[in-house]
């Protein structure tokens, strides 16, 4: 499964927006630090179901009325402080936990209602464009510091005449999530030394900083942006590349009035109604969270989650299905299951994504929508619905 970081300041609503977009509980609390211990959940993108293409909708539990919810995991660390690499704050620990992630959601509290050090102080009085920087700063010193440790390793082996430094460093860095092509795009990017013990302090940098901006991308999530200052949301978007307006405590606030029944939402609307009985401060407080959403186009909380996985990561959602005609399982659900696979990706790939086994038995598929074989190096596409021929079953 794909997995989503929350990281950022301790303080900026990491745990509001995990708890908001898991509906798992969690401690939040407006004092630093208020998680230790990661936690780790799964939440959804949203996506447009192919049963819209049909007469009826599909009733999968993730479908509502065609809002199609495909599972991601999301992961909620503790705050990170400057300095957090060297072992400030609760240190490295929560840098460690980064490594699985997939891509970054960087949360900042955009209503500059938290010090540097995750203290809460007057809204508007520390500047929320300084933070933009240390999350990548701290993740770059960090990966440094790992190859730094292990260069004594490399120079040792490229002693041996078959030494490969592609095959090296990836052995080195796969620890972090860098695959083979990750390392080989870099090596192209970076003009480096031949002889591994040639380099530089400046080159290990260098070639760290390049592995976590092809591992971890990073998008910023600009929260609290029901009290902050507008000035403030602009400024984060003029210095930083993608930025997402978004009010955690809103969307939380509106799940639960889900739950209780009180208000008709799904999460990625731009708007809600009220359908139960409210007192008139829920009222208030509704209607509050409505003219921020208006003026963001929702929470953000959901448009986050979708514009890192879809946009960042470049995936598509694939749909398996075993009867081309019905778009069912052997039991007759209809559009079972959503896959996320990156842009690019095969039939074949969708196969082993379902299971290694129907990916080893391979033998064709088919595209449920034309009703027609397709073949094996064909690019999926977003919303494709394929069945998948295998000596597998
Ligand atoms: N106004 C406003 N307050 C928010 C929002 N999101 C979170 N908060 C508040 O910010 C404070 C910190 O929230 P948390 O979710 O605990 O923050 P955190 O980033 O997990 O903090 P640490 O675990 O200490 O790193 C709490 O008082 C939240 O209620 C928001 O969208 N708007
Ligand atoms: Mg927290």
């Amino acid at each position: 499964m794909l997995s989503i970081a929350l990281a950022g300041k301790p303080n900026a609503g990491k745990s509001t927006f995990y708890t908001a977009a898991t509906m798992a509980d969690v401690e939040v609390g407006n004092y630093p630090f208020t998680t230790i211990d990661a936690n780790r959940g799964v939440s959804h993108v949203r996506t447009r179901c192919p049963c819209l293409d049909r007469d009826q909708r599909c009733g999968n539990d993730n479908c509502h009325d065609g809002k199609r919810y495909v599972p991601i995991e999301l992961l909620d660390v503790a705050g990170l402080v400057p300095g957090a690499h060297e072992g400030r704050g609760l240190g490295n620990q929560f840098l460690d936990e980064l490594t699985n992630a997939d891509a970054i959601l960087h949360v900042v509290d955009a209503s500059g209602g938290t010090n540097e050090e995750g203290e809460p102080v007057e809204v508007g009085s520390h500047d929320p464009v300084e933070d933009l920087d240390f999350i990548e700063e701290e993740m770059d010193r960090w990966l440094a510091s790992i190859v730094e440790r292990n260069w004594e390793s490399i120079v040792r082996q490229s002693r041996s005449p078959d030494f490969d430094i592609d095959d090296s460093l990836t052995e080195m860095l796969t620890g972090v999530g860098a695959t083979e092509l990750d390392v080989a795009r870099v090596l192209r990017r970076v003009d480096y030394p031949a002889a591994p013990r040639q380099w530089t302090d400046e080159d290990r940098q260098r070639l760290a900083a390049e592995i976590r901006t092809e591992t971890k991308p990073i998008i910023v999530v600009a929260n609290k942006a029901d009290i902050a200052p507008e000035e403030n949301i602009d400024r984060l978007r003029d210095a930083a590349e993608t930025v997402i307006p978004a009010t955690a405590d809103g969307e939380l606030a509106l799940r639960r009035a889900v739950e209780a029944g009180v208000v008709d939402y799904d999460p990625g609307d731009d708007d809600f109604d009220i359908v139960g009985d409210v007192s008139d401060p829920q009222e208030d407080g509704l209607e509050r969270i409505r003219e921020v959403m208006a003026e963001w186009g929702g929470t953000g909380v959901q448009r986050a989650l979708d514009t890192v996985v879809y946009d960042v990561l470049d995936q598509i959602t694939a749909y398996p299905v075993q009867n081309e005609t019905k778009w069912t399982d052997a039991s007759g659900n209809v559009l079972p299951d959503a896959h996320l696979l990156p842009d690019g990706s095969t039939p074949k790939d969708l196969a082993y994504a379902v299971h290694s086994d129907i990916g080893e038995g391979y033998l064709h598929a088919v595209d449920a929508r034309e009703k027609r074989r397709i073949g094996e190096d064909t690019e999926l596409e977003e919303g494709d619905v394929i069945k998948i021929v295998s000596s597998a079953k």
